[in-house]
């Protein structure tokens, strides 16, 4: 069994949006095509409150970019995006949506940022993707999304990490390139055996 995972294809990682990937929109419709060759369709949704300790706007004298120190590790402070209920947060209007078997969401613990679609930033506490993944019989997964260097990155290495067989497929990512941070990842994934393709 073969899972399609879509991460975040949501309004404020598209241009216009509050955290805007550059050409996060053009990845709507080669995902959409590709829907027809999974078994299983899942979607992420970042989903934070509006007070979010990822937020530079909760940190005096922060700005977006900015790096912090949390308990669980770093963290790169964002511009307020995907708040729970608004129209930032609803994935991409073209996104077919109607197809997802299970729309998973992360992020929506004030205290912690969730990157991966597996595991919170402390890379412990589980999303519960795993286990729907497994009681559904699916080994096999390619990644999809915004954005490359960050979700899908974390994602991918997460799942790589669980036994899963991972592919990205590339072409229907985009990333944020933040100091390097899309070289890293794609040298982090190889490394973490993950199929770039
Ligand atoms: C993401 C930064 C903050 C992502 C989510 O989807 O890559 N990046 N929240
Ligand atoms: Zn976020």
């Amino acid at each position: 069994m073969h899972a399609l995972i879509v991460i975040d294809v949501q309004n404020d990682f598209c241009p216009g949006g509050a955290l805007a990937v550059d050409g996060g929109d053009q990845i709507v419709a080669p995902i959409n095509a590709m829907m027809d060759d999974f078994d299983a369709i899942v979607l992420t949704q970042d989903w934070h409150p509006a007070d979010h300790s990822s937020f530079a706007s909760q940190h005096s004298g922060k700005k977006p970019l900015d790096l912090i120190q949390m308990p669980y590790g770093p963290q790169v402070l964002w511009p307020d995006h995907c708040i729970q209920g608004t129209d930032g947060a609803a994935f991409h209007a073209d996104l077919n949506v109607d197809r997802a078997d299970l729309i998973i969401r992360k992020g929506f613990r004030r205290e912690i940022d969730s990157y991966s679609a597996l595991f919170e930033n402390d890379h412990e506490t589980s999303t519960g993707l795993e286990g729907y993944l497994r009681s559904r019989g699916i080994e096999q997964l390619t990644l999809v999304g915004l954005a490359l260097d960050f979700c899908v990155n974390f994602s991918a290495v997460d799942a790589a990490g669980r036994g899963f067989d991972v592919v990205v497929a590339k072409s229907a990512c985009r990333g944020i390139d933040l100091d390097g941070s899309l070289d890293a990842a794609l040298a982090g994934m190889t490394a973490a055996g993950v199929t770039l393709r």
